[in-house]
């Protein structure tokens, strides 16, 4: 059977990147990459332009990366005050409420003048230029604000998933000692509160250097209050003005950190800095996405995670867009809530996730159908392998085979997209984020460290052989950690922990990940978090989790257990473990399945082999490889005869 390959529409024929033209500049990006990254750097408006391009080292020792060094530019400004001549009655932020009676527009003018409140807000409150805001937000302006406002005066913003329990909301304030919170009385999912004020205070409770609480009245409800710490919104604005000159800030100093899940440990507080991120959001966001001017772009991602940070707020932005900022989940008030909100809206750009897509796809194509989608010019998708035949429902059902699909691989750590196609360069295949973007250099190792050739089909482990502008500088407070993770497995490279092949016509298709990390409905969950969460309940002896594969979530959280001695399980103790972990960590880490067994295989030397442990979860028994070095063989049996789910 031959591939399928879709070509490139007549409607992307003036697209900004041509084949031509993908070929010229990705060539130039790589052999003269100062005089094209300062080029780039034009995109933006600078305080001081800079002329120190790049100064980079992947050494272990010798671990650098800068970008635009001795630039200055104010992010806010870029994103706001620099559009007003031209923009100032755009739309700049559209948004649309859990309820769909509740919806409004945001000008750039009325943009400028949130902002600028907002951070003469954060400053009576106390806040000064390089402190770390910790945000807890629902998905409303005010989030947008919020970031904003933060990089207007300097202060480094730390989103933190409105989803995440009150525990992970105190590590993560702690783990860069931030002394202010932004919050709102509730958020609203699906006509659902969601308490965050309320997990505030108790987050709070663990994190004692918190001084100061401001927090939006969203709907109103009653909110736990302390006096002297915590300040509503709208009384602070009634006492501070709306003019807020933006902090010049230099192109390395921080811009925001974002907590992430990696394979050990704690999750990582991923840093970015100000000139090299901007400059990648922009970018990425315009040619991925050809924008342009009467462009309605809608990310539907929650600001909580990177995609939300690139392209609902700082990408578009930046590039003067009208951006769709989303409330609600897909499917309320009914299952056709998404192309609701296109025709009424008319999006031109859906960027979404497979899951997304999964779960829509089971509604059927009627709720799609009946809705107007002439709008929409192009379709996105990121966080996570896409099936194909969830490409090709998204294709020809939600897009009627018009519009192309750009299926963009990229991480947190590296700020925007680093592999997808552009649509009017480069013809798709089905489940492939097909070509580089300017200045990456993928390839691929085996698990000894040598790179594979870079010609003809490969597959092998994915790495970066060079820097680009919108990578992450540290792990926030730990340097080292970044040096362990990301470039001591293979020397003088940034190993993505992904697996990835390149085919015969050198397009990329990522395999998913190599590491121990999951990816659950396009969130990231270290399983090493889940199996701490675990071991630390009182009925727990041991436990290790691994990944399977979920028909919605792309992957499911699969546990082995084993209770401390004399415990028999029951139906109970397994949905108090997963009441356990959905309170440790969140509603998104609740585990699908437990499996108790009375022992783990291990190793000899007491390692628990996990391969064995992920082929039972998959229900493939005959793949389980050598288990002759297990200290006890006969675990794997019993393992088997209790494994959960129907293959
Ligand atoms: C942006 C984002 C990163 C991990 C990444 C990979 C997976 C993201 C993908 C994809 C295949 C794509 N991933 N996009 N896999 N195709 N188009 O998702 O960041 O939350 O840090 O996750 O997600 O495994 O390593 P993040």
């Amino acid at each position: 059977m031959s591939e399928t390959v879709i070509g490139i529409p007549q409607s992307f024929a003036d697209a900004k990147i041509n084949a031509e033209r993908y070929a010229d500049m990705y060539a130039r990006s790589i052999n003269e990459p100062d005089a094209f990254w300062a080029d780039e750097a034009k995109r933006l408006d600078w305080y001081k332009e800079p002329t120190k391009i790049s100064d980079v080292s992947f050494a272990k020792d010798d671990l650098h990366i800068r970008w635009f060094e001795d630039g200055e530019l104010n992010v806010s400004y870029n994103c706001i005050d620099r559009h007003l001549p031209e923009r100032a009655g755009k739309v700049a932020l559209i948004w649309e409420g859990d309820n769909p009676a509740f919806h409004h527009s945001i000008t750039y003018a009325q943009l400028h003048n949130h902002v600028c409140r907002f951070a003469n807000e954060l400053k009576k409150i106390g806040v000064k230029k390089g402190d770390r805001v910790t945000l807890y937000m629902p998905m409303i302006p005010e989030a947008a604000y919020a970031m904003l406002a933060c990089t207007r005066i300097g202060a480094v913003h730390s989103v933190v998933f409105g989803g995440f329990s009150p525990d992970a909301l105190a590590g993560r304030i702690n783990d860069c000692q931030s002394e202010f919170v932004v919050t709102a009385d509730q958020g609203v999912r699906g006509n659902k509160g969601v308490p965050l004020k309320a997990n505030v205070d108790k987050a709070l409770e663990q994190a004692p250097d918190v001084k100061a609480v401001l927090c939006i009245r969203h709907t109103g409800a009653q909110v736990p209050w302390v006096e002297g710490r915590d300040f509503w919104h709208h009384d602070l604005a009634l006492e501070v003005d709306a003019k807020c000159e933006p902090e010049p800030m230099k192109a390395e100093d921080p811009l925001f950190i974002l907590y992430t899940s990696g394979s050990t440990g704690k999750p990582k507080g991923v840093l970015h800095t100000t000139g090299g991120y901007l400059v990648w959001a922009s970018m990425t966001h315009e040619y991925t996405f050809d924008h342009r001017e009467d462009d309605v772009f809608w990310c539907t991602a929650d600001v909580g995670w990177v995609t939300g940070h690139t392209y609902i707020v700082y990408g578009p932005l930046a590039n003067g867009a009208t951006s769709l900022m989303y409330e609600g989940v897909p499917t309320w008030p009914g299952p056709d809530r998404c192309w609701r909100i296109v025709a009424k809206h008319k999006v031109t750009t859906i960027y979404t996730a497979p899951t997304a897509i999964r779960a829509l796809m089971r509604e059927g194509d009627e709720p799609v159908s009946k809705h107007d989608r002439s709008s929409l010019r192009l379709l996105g998708s990121v966080g996570e392998p896409i099936n194909p035949e969830a490409w090709r429902w998204y294709h020809e059902v939600v897009g009627d085979k018009r519009c192309p699909i750009v299926d963009t691989w990229w991480q947190t750590e590296t700020g925007g997209h680093l592999i997808t196609p552009l649509p009017g360069a480069h013809e798709l295949k089905p489940g492939s984020a097909s070509f580089p973007m300017f200045g990456v250099q993928p390839a691929l190792v085996d698990t000894e460290g040598n790179l594979l050739p870079d010609e003809g089909a490969q597959e092998g482990n994915l790495v970066l052989l060079g820097s680009w502008p919108g990578q992450m500088r540290t792990v926030y407070g730990d340097h080292q950690r970044f040096v362990e993770t990301y470039f001591s497995t293979y020397e003088n490279m940034y190993f993505t922990g992904d697996g990835a092949r390149r085919d015969a016509d050198g397009y990329w298709w990522i395999t998913g990940r190599v590491d121990d990390v999951l990816n659950v409905s396009g969130h990231r969950l270290g399983t090493a978090e889940i199996e701490s969460a675990l071991v630390a309940h009182e009925l727990v002896a041991e436990a290790a989790v691994v990944g399977y594969p979920h028909d919605l979530k792309g992957q499911g959280i699969y546990c082995y257990v084993t209770l401390v001695a004399g415990l028999e399980p029951t139906e109970e103790t397994e949905k108090t473990l997963k009441a356990h972990v959905r309170q440790e960590i969140g509603p998104v880490a609740t585990p699908d399945v437990i499996q108790f067994s009375p022992g783990l295989p291990k190793t000899r030397s007491g390692k628990i082999m996990r391969r064995i442990l992920r082929k039972i979860a998959e229900g493939e028994y005959d793949k389980l490889g050598d288990i002759s070095t297990l200290a006890d063989p006969g675990v794997v049996e019993d393992l088997i005869e209790g494994h959960k789910i129907s293959t």
